[in-house]
């Protein structure tokens, strides 16, 4: 692979859309969710440089804006990690780098910092099409999910509640009209609420806010009728693997080690021939998790 020069078709970028219009020779790595709001540990490096492929892609929230407690030590990393992917790019391990846009570091934000660092092959965008028979779509999700708390996750909430007491002639008819207000979606513009808030609070550690659980219907709803075999997205910090109509939902976990959660690092590799996988890089390439969480 190295030293052999691209084949591959240049990214066009259309109204804040990276298109990719042919599978390249070599893998399309998709990781997503890294938050990474100071510096960053050997592990992730580690993790990090074993990503092979032609394209990279950052699904959103690479870098996190918000939580953020000094923003000098968060550029001082985002521009040592720039120069990294400037070795990469120049020692053929990538060939090309494309941030998204997530909801904690806007294109906008994420513009700043390339104009900055004035590199090439490294580009920025909302979203990535894969046009080669419409492989994959490819964003960051939370303008199709809204926030943790949002009213699904009231709804499951009280749903919850309603096995456990939904006999107690006392609690039943609570149960019963909560049920309506948060069918009826009322509940969700608190949860939206409580969610920006929850997102923004600088003082709440981000382990704490992974748990939080952002729901997934939105990306659901999504994937209907659309015409790309796979809907590729982040922002949920879980993974997701289902199947809506003719499109596969892929959800990628967070690519950093939580406290607790999950098994970690884990990206999504697209090959040239179109298989489309979740693989974990910590664990060195061979390690396959060929199917995520059923939702
Ligand atoms: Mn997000």
């Amino acid at each position: 692979m190295e030293n052999t020069p691209s084949q591959n078709p240049e990214i066009v970028i259309m109204n804040d859309v990276a298109c990719i219009y042919q599978i390249p020779d070599g893998d399309i790595v998709v990781i997503s969710d890294a938050h990474i709001h100071g510096r960053v540990s050997e592990e992730f490096l580690q993790a990090f440089g074993a990503i092979e492929a032609d394209y990279l892609v950052c699904a959103g929230d690479f870098f996190d804006f918000f939580i953020q407690e000094n923003l000098e030590t968060l550029h001082s990393t985002a521009s040592n990690f720039f120069v990294l992917l400037q070795e990469t790019i120049e020692s053929g391990r990538i060939k090309a780098v494309i941030f998204l846009e997530g909801n904690h570091d806007t294109l906008s934000k994420l513009n700043e910092f390339l104009a900055l660092v004035n590199l090439e092959k490294i580009y920025s965008a909302e979203e990535v099409d894969i046009k080669d028979q419409n492989l994959a779509r490819i964003f960051h999700g939370h303008e199709q999910t809204g926030s943790p708390l949002s009213g699904e996750i009231i709804y499951s909430l009280i749903k919850r509640l309603k096995i456990s007491h939904g006999q107690n002639i006392f609690i039943r008819p609570l149960l019963h009209a909560a049920d309506k207000i948060s069918i009826n979606g009322k509940l969700s513009l608190l949860g939206i609420m409580l969610g920006s808030w929850l997102n923004s609070a600088p003082i709440i550690p981000i382990e704490i806010k992974e748990r939080a659980i952002a729901p997934v219907r939105g990306l659901r709803q999504a994937a209907i009728g659309l015409t790309s075999q796979y809907l590729i997205a982040g922002h949920l910090h879980k993974m997701v693997d289902v199947k809506i109509e003719d499109t596969r939902l892929l959800v990628l976990p967070a690519f950093r080690k939580p406290l607790i959660l999950h098994p970690n690092y884990i990206g999504i590799r697209i090959t040239p021939r179109g298989d489309v996988f979740f693989e974990d890089f910590l664990r060195l390439s061979e390690e396959v998790v060929p199917i995520g969480q059923q939702i």
